[in-house]
């Protein structure tokens, strides 16, 4: 029987974090071509995860005219209604700077007991082409926030997040692989995947 032969994208993601947990969920079933560096970053002003995830990915094609895949994703804390949500990156006041953003999750929820640390990191995939199609894809891990940091592994809110779905680490206490097997961003792979195989 003939191989299927691997999708190519452009990948639209900046950070480098991200890129490695997705090349190492598709094994090369999708192939990711690095973001050209003459594009400039597009201003992710939408409201919503597949928002922010179609103005990255069009503004790749847009530049490149091949087809690129875009993942927006953040931390949803529920006693926090949703936040940080699409304001992950910048939830401390920079932009991307994880220890801000870190400390200021603590602090929102420095009087909130355990049991309301209820908290899900969401991965919205945007797969779009140059003729105007796409295809989205998405995953989502259960968890609760960390009183304190712990574990160096990963990025973001990792050291604060600990996944219902493990042994009470959290996820900056995880391999990479360990996280890769059961995180937001692999299953959102998964998905994409078996989307794009249907
Ligand atoms: P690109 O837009 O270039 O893809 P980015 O880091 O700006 O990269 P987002 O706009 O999607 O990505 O912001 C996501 C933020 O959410 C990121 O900066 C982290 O703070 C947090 N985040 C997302 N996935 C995470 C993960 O797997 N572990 C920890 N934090 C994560």
């Amino acid at each position: 029987m003939a191989e299927r032969s691997a999708t190519v994208v452009v990948a639209a993601t900046a950070n480098p974090h991200k890129l490695a947990e997705m090349n190492a969920v598709f094994h090369g079933a999708i192939e990711l071509l690095p973001r050209p560096a003459h594009v400039p970053e597009v201003v992710e002003d939408a409201d919503s995860f597949v928002g922010n995830a179609r103005l990255k990915a069009r503004s790749i094609v847009a530049a490149t005219g091949r087809a690129a895949l875009a993942d927006d994703s953040g931390l949803e804390v529920d006693v926090l209604d949703g936040a940080p949500g699409v304001e992950s990156a910048y939830y401390g006041g920079g932009d991307h700077d994880d220890a801000a953003n870190r400390a200021r999750l603590l602090e929102e929820l420095a009087a909130v007991a355990d049991e309301e640390r209820t908290a899900r990191f969401r991965t919205v995939f945007v797969l779009a082409r140059p003729d105007g199609s796409e295809v989205v894809a998405e995953g989502t891990c259960e968890g609760r926030i960390g009183h304190i940091e712990r574990g160096s592994e990963g990025f973001g809110y990792d050291p604060l997040f600990i996944p219902s779905d493990s042994d009470g680490r959290t996820f900056g206490e995880h391999t990479a692989a360990e996280k890769n097997a059961i995180s937001h961003r692999s299953r959102a792979c998964h998905a994409l995947l078996a989307a794009l195989r249907a």
